[in-house]
């Protein structure tokens, strides 16, 4: 094999395993899920304290959840999406509401 068919054949399979480890983590949606029992300014409260929103982003998000049955709260690492399901969900079940919060691959 010549030098230079080598070189070359050894500089793409470094370049393949190289693509493959620096790939970008997978992100998660996490998600709020409509019920008839939580009441809307609670789940303002959580869009707040939980996804950093302000009243009126907060307010749209929730009617989104209410009309059209979930809403997509924010996108992290799996890590932190996983965190903010335990969160969310230990919160609403400390209040006594049915509020249910999930992530999905984003
Ligand atoms: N549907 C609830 C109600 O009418 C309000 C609600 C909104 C509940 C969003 C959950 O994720 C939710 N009180």
């Amino acid at each position: 094999m010549s030098d230079r068919k080598e070189f070359s054949e050894n500089y793409e399979a470094v370049e393949e395993v190289t693509k493959e480890r620096v790939q970008k983590p997978p992100m998660y949606n996490v998600v709020l899920l409509n019920d008839d029992y939580t009441p809307m300014d609670f789940v303002v409260e959580v869009l707040r304290k939980f996804f950093n929103m302000n009243e009126d982003q907060a307010t749209d998000i929730m009617l989104t959840i209410h009309y059209e049955g979930k809403a997509k709260c924010g996108t992290y690492s799996a890590e932190v999406a996983e965190t903010k399901v335990c969160q969310v969900s230990n919160f609403a079940k400390e209040h006594q509401h049915p509020l249910m919060c999930a992530m999905e691959k984003a």
